[in-house]
């Protein structure tokens, strides 16, 4: 019996407005035009369980969600996720493109929340064990563009309707992520105009590809 090689793990984060959503069809069209089999999904999210406690920490505004049961909240849908969608479909040697995945904890429950790195580092060793993305892309922009940008395109949840300081915090944690972990998040200036944007988005992924290809 043969099995196929495990599939790849890319994710993409940035602040509310950066231009993550519109840059994932990007990716899966780069990486489909290599006849990858790409399965997208997001965070918090992408089970039925998953999403039921999405709708509860992003847009329950007549709720009192103190930040821990917001952070356990959100390691509770990522559990189900990496259960139910993520590794099942890495084993079967599809690549996995999600919107969002734990460095958005480290940047919105550490950074703007203020809950210890080493407390978020605890949950995601027992949720996650070794899993990692293979591959970030950090769409980094300044707030006030950011802002802008999600208030052209929907009406503004928990986290963006949260003060400028707590902007700034995600957006200063999810730099010293990238900072950290050079290898895995490459930080694209998605301030830029969509076209350079989407040039730099298709650079990465092609970059990528190629270490694949050269394992
Ligand atoms: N969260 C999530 C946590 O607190 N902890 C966690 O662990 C996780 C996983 C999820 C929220 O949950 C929080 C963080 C988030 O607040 P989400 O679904 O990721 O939210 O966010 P959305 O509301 O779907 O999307 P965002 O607000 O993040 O926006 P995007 O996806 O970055 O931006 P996008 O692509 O929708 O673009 C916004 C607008 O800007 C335009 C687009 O056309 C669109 O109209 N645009 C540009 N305009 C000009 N130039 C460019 N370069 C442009 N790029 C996009």
């Amino acid at each position: 019996m043969t099995h196929s090689p495990r599939g790849r793990f890319i994710t993409v984060e940035g602040q509310d407005g950066a231009g993550k959503t519109t840059n994932l069809s990007v990716i899966r069209d780069t990486l489909e035009q290599s006849s990858i089999q790409v399965v997208q999904t997001r965070e918090p999210g992408g089970t039925p369980c998953g999403e039921a406690l999405r709708e509860l920490v992003l847009n329950r505004r007549d709720l009192d969600i103190a930040p821990t049961t917001e952070l356990l909240t959100i390691f509770a849908a990522r559990a189900q996720h990496i259960l139910q969608v993520i590794e099942p479909a890495l084993k079967s040697g599809r690549w996995v493109l999600c919107d969002r995945f734990t460095d958005a904890t480290y940047a919105y429950q550490g950074g703007g929340r203020g809950i210890s790195l080493d407390t978020i580092a605890v949950l995601e060793a027992m949720v996650q064990g070794t899993l990692q993305p293979d591959l970030t892309l950090l769409f980094d922009v300044d707030i006030d563009t950011g802002d802008a940008r999600a208030r052209q395109r929907s009406e503004a949840d928990r986290f963006e309707s949260e003060q400028h300081a707590f902007k700034r915090a995600v957006r200063a944690q999810y730099l010293a992520l990238a900072q950290r972990n050079p290898q895995r998040i490459k930080v694209i200036d998605a301030a830029q105009p969509l076209e350079q944007v989407v040039h730099a988005v298709r650079s990465q992924v092609k970059a990528f590809l190629g270490t694949v290809v050269d394992e």
